[in-house]
């Protein structure tokens, strides 16, 4: 018999009995017997260079046709019989041998890790952080900050009150529309020194625009000791922007009002989506105002047993999702709680 008819032969053979094989112990077999080393179709193989250029050719051509074609048949062999596997074993194959699911890894949203860095900006200053309740009585967030009731103060910051009913006692209870309550906890517990950062939600009654939104996050600071002095208080609040925003970037301040401090002042910082020529984010002035601060009003000092005849403080309230917009040139406040995976995963 020539050798290709041998050829011939045994691809009849192999199929044949591949066809008839069925557990993978007897296809492994199959294997070894026709496509392994010893193999018949090997031994022709290996023998090709004994043979005339003319039939080594052909012979040579004939072998490799098979050996692919046996190849091709093997594989579709063992699909076939991995999914007869799966299907007889229904809902309980556990493929072992399949790639994991990956899970998407989670991270921090963007306002969290601005207050996380913040904080560690007080801290290494010396600055202790804590933290204070949502929810607080009217007393905290308005009267023992010199905003008694009628004061047209409570309109800067319009309430969500919390209908509660008090035992019989007039407490009314609200959602605290600044982080300034705390100053006011603080300092009833603990006496000066005091160095206290305070990050936290308020809430707001208001329209939402690019600017403002009915919850936001703040960060009180404050600091009480004998000679603290407005120049402590701007010298804080230019290194923390030095550090969070680089030397360039310009910072102003300007007077303003607030009950419960004298002098009060408002601190905006270069736009930086404009870098100063106006923009709708900056409502076309260059600047953001940040935060409100001032020196701690001797009123209020003295509602929580401290002498302001020895002792005196500033305090400051800054608004955290105006920090990072003026870190990356974020244009609206409102991307931050859309929950737009395309924005957030950014951070
Ligand atoms: C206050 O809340 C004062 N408690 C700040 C303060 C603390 C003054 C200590 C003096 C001493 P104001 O209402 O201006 O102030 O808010 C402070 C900051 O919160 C603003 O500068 C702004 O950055 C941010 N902010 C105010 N309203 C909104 C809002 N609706 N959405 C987002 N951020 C806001």
């Amino acid at each position: 018999m020539s050798l290709l008819e041998q050829i011939g032969k045994l691809k009849e053979e192999a199929l044949g009995e591949l066809a008839e094989a069925s557990g993978a112990k007897e296809i492994e077999a199959w294997r070894i017997r026709y496509l392994g080393k010893k193999s018949r179709l090997n031994d022709i193989l290996r023998g090709l260079s004994n043979l005339l250029l003319d039939e080594r050719k052909e012979v040579g051509a004939g072998a490799n046709r098979l050996k692919a074609e046996l190849e091709k048949s093997l594989s579709q062999k063992e699909q076939a019989l991995s999914r007869k596997q799966i299907e007889s074993a229904g809902e309980e194959y556990l493929d072992v041998s399949l790639p994991g699911r990956s899970l998407p890894v989670g991270r921090l949203h963007p306002v969290t890790q601005v207050i996380d860095e913040m904080s560690q900006i007080f801290i290494s200053m010396g600055f202790q952080a804590l933290e204070g309740p949502e929810v607080e009585w009217d007393y905290y967030n308005f009267e023992a900050l010199n905003i008694p009731k009628e004061h047209p103060a409570r309109d800067t910051m319009a309430t969500l009150w919390v209908d509660y009913e008090t035992d019989g006692g007039d407490r009314p209870m609200l959602l605290r529309t600044h982080t300034s309550p705390m100053q006011i906890r603080v300092m009833e517990k603990a006496q000066p020194p005091l160095r206290v950062v305070v990050p936290g939600k308020v809430y707001r009654y208001e329209a939402t625009d690019a600017t403002h939104i009915p919850m936001f996050f703040q960060i009180e600071g404050f600091a009480i000791d004998k000679n603290i002095t407005m120049a402590d208080l701007k010298g804080t609040l230019y290194e923390f922007s030095r550090r969070f925003f680089g030397r360039d970037r310009k910072v102003r301040f300007r007077c303003d009002y607030f009950p419960f401090v004298e002098p009060g002042v408002e601190m905006a910082i270069e736009c930086a989506v404009c870098k100063g020529s106006g923009c709708r984010l900056c409502s076309n002035s260059g600047w953001i105002e940040i935060l409100g601060a001032g020196m701690v009003h001797p009123k209020v000092l003295e509602r929580v047993n401290i002498d302001p005849e020895v002792y005196s403080g500033f305090a400051f309230g800054m608004g955290i999702e105006r920090i990072p917009m003026l870190r990356y040139g974020i244009d609206d406040i409102r991307l931050f709680y859309g929950s737009d995976l395309r924005f957030l995963r950014q951070f």
